[in-house]
């Protein structure tokens, strides 16, 4: 089974002529790439895709790039062959997608996805180049905005959303446990289409950060940036100093394809200095930091908003910014934060994001009515725990 479908009642009562539901997608990790299975054609047959928050167009490598494309993943790729499937139909557009290394390009196709009891025409991009080499998927899910989709494609969830094939307009993201490497199955993860799942998996109510427009639309999981905290701990007495900074023009991108945070150059130094930690002495290395450094006492807030009234505060302390392995090290930390090259724009990636139960909600079905927002759910204490104790393992 690679899904797990729930009718709903309410929404079947909204839209009586197709059933709306919430489908649960279990997360198979492979090399830290965060993959999920989708039924695709007629007969269907199904393909590994990497859900990717950051981008949108969904593309599947086509029969002869799985078997000629560079791979270098260590897994294999089944592409997508349209000449076996009898629902395939040819869209009479072609794009080439820059990604940071290289190019995927390719026709723009339609064809029958299946999840649970939803089945729908979705269009995607048939790949006969991919620069991924290490890709241990078929291909990506983009969940980010048609609003940047090529081959005139139009995002997954979009298309279920609009078809009214959703519960509610949204999808959500509990990572799991093990974040590295899941083998041949899927772990605990779940990514959730149509609906989230608080009451399993967090404690305490969502932290919602409202979205930012661009030009009038919405392109990927963006929000305004207004308040860095750096926050230290003083041994001793259990208090903490706080350093507040106030970024210009400054905005934050959710993107479960990138891997860590990273902070624009002209805060970064600052930003380290306010954790009791020294950037220019890592990069020299002078300066490992260890894991043990990587403790409760210290924490990063980011607010986000684009006024006082809507602004929300997510934090992270030092032990949810422990990644062992740093410098060939189990027991060193890699850097909590990477520095950026570009002023304002911080990035943050499942560094951050498998921290916490994220909601990706659109806020309506209907793209005039968008009010997209993302929520941020503390674990409860048995996922969370459970995280804990891996990283633990790793650092053996
Ligand atoms: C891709 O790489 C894997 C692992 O090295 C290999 O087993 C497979 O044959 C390669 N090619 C294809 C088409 O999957
Ligand atoms: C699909 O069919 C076309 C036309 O017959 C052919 O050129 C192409 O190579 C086929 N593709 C695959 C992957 O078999
Ligand atoms: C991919 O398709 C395009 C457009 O048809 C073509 O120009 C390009 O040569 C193809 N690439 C490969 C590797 O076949
Ligand atoms: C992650 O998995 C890869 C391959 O499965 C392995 O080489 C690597 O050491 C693992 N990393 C951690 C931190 O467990
Ligand atoms: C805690 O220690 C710091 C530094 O020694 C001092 O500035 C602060 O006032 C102390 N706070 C309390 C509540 O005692
Ligand atoms: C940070 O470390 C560098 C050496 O790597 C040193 O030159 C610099 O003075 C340090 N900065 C602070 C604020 O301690
Ligand atoms: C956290 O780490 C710092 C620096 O290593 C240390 O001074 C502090 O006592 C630690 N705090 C806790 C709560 O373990």
């Amino acid at each position: 089974m690679i899904y797990n479908a729930r009718s709903s009642l309410g929404a079947i009562a909204l839209a009586p002529l197709v059933s709306a539901a919430v489908l649960d997608l279990p997360i198979t990790f492979r090399n830290t790439y965060a993959i999920v299975d989708v039924a695709i054609g007629t007969p269907a047959k199904t393909h590994s895709l990497m859900f990717d928050t950051g981008s949108a167009t969904a593309w599947i490598v086509d029969a002869e790039c799985a078997e000629d494309c560079n791979n270098d993943s260590g897994w294999s790729r089944d592409g997508y062959n349209r000449n076996e499937s009898s629902s395939s139909s040819e869209l009479g557009t072609y794009a080439e997608i820059s990604y940071l290394g290289g190019v995927t390009s390719g026709p723009g196709v339609a064809d029958t996805f299946s999840l649970g009891d939803a089945k729908w025409s979705q269009s995607f991009m048939d790949a006969n180049e991919s620069s991924w080499t290490v890709l241990p998927a078929d291909g990506f899910l983009g969940l980010a905005f048609s609003t940047i989709t090529d081959a005139g494609t139009k995002t997954m969830v979009e298309t279920m959303m609009q078809a009214h094939l959703l519960d509610e307009p949204r999808f959500s993201i509990y990572y799991g446990t093990e974040l590295n490497d899941t083998g041949n199955a899927a772990g605990k993860g779940v990514l959730t289409i149509g609906g989230s799942e608080e009451e399993k998996y967090v404690d305490g109510d969502l932290t919602w950060v409202p979205l930012q427009r661009i030009n009038g639309e919405y392109e990927v999981w963006r929000s305004t940036l207004r308040i860095l905290t750096g926050s230290e701990g003083i041994s001793g007495n259990g208090s903490s100093t706080d350093t507040q900074f106030y970024p210009d023009d400054a905005w934050g991108v959710f993107d479960s394809g990138a891997g860590t945070i990273t902070v624009p150059p002209l805060q970064v130094d600052a930003l380290y200095q306010s954790i009791g930690m020294n950037y220019t002495a890592i990069l020299n290395g002078d300066h490992i930091p260890l894991c043990t450094e990587f403790n409760s006492s210290w924490s990063v807030s980011f607010t986000f908003g684009d006024d006082d009234a809507s602004a929300s505060t997510v934090t992270i302390t030092g032990d949810q910014l422990a990644r062992p392995g740093f410098a060939y090290r189990d027991d060193a930390c890699n850097p909590p934060f990477d520095g950026g090259h570009t002023d304002g724009f911080f990035l943050f990636g499942t560094a951050l994001l498998n921290q916490f139960y994220t909601v990706f909600d659109f806020g309506a079905e209907n793209v005039e009515d968008y009010e997209p927002r993302v929520g941020f759910g503390q674990l409860k204490e048995d996922t969370f725990e459970l995280t804990q104790l891996l990283g633990q393992d790793c650092e053996k």
